[in-house]
């Protein structure tokens, strides 16, 4: 991610989920277009996990994962790049809350509260959806989410977020 500017990099939480065209292959090559975007790189990558819909249960199961981004954009650009990606896997989504190509989201971004018409942040349901929370824990198990413990949040929640092989 050079040039190396001299302030910090912001850590970012980028949530991926696809349940259309080869799924596993969206999420994976999504990872490395990631770490490939501009002043950014990924410093951890969850495993990939599948999970059955949130919303509509008349659509295939998804494949999620959870990427912790060194960036040095600001959460709006990133939003931008984000968004741009999605575009390049020709993005479909056929209906609210439905089956979908490939899905972005800011999860986290330090502990920035970002509330603008394109971009909450952290993302205002994250808190309630374990294929969130799962793989965000595998990789930042000390997260605390609104003051609690991501496991305490899972705990509430039915696991049906499992690990591929
Ligand atoms: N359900 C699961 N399991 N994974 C997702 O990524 C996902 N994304 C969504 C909705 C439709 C809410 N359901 C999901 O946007």
């Amino acid at each position: 991610m050079s040039p190396a500017p001299s302030r910090p990099a912001s850590l970012a939480y980028i949530g991926l989920g696809s349940n259309l065209d080869q799924p596993r292959k969206q999420v994976a090559t999504a990872l490395s277009e990631l770490d490939a975007l501009p002043l950014s790189r990924v410093s951890v990558a969850s495993r990939l996990y599948a999970s059955r819909p949130v919303g509509p249960q008349d659509q295939p199961d998804f494949v999620n994962a959870v990427v912790a981004l060194e960036t040095y954009l600001s959460p709006l650009a990133l939003l931008d790049q984000l968004q741009a990606l999605e575009q390049r896997h020709r993005r479909r989504r056929e209906r609210h809350w439905g089956p979908r190509t490939l899905d972005l989201d800011v999860l986290l971004f330090n502990t920035t509260l970002v509330a603008h018409p394109r971009l909450q942040v952290p993302h205002p349901h994250m808190h309630t959806r374990a294929f969130v929370l799962r793989p965000l824990c595998e990789i930042a198990p000390h997260l605390r989410l609104r003051g609690q413990p991501l496991e305490q949040w899972l705990a509430g929640l039915g696991d049906d977020v499992t690990p591929l092989a």
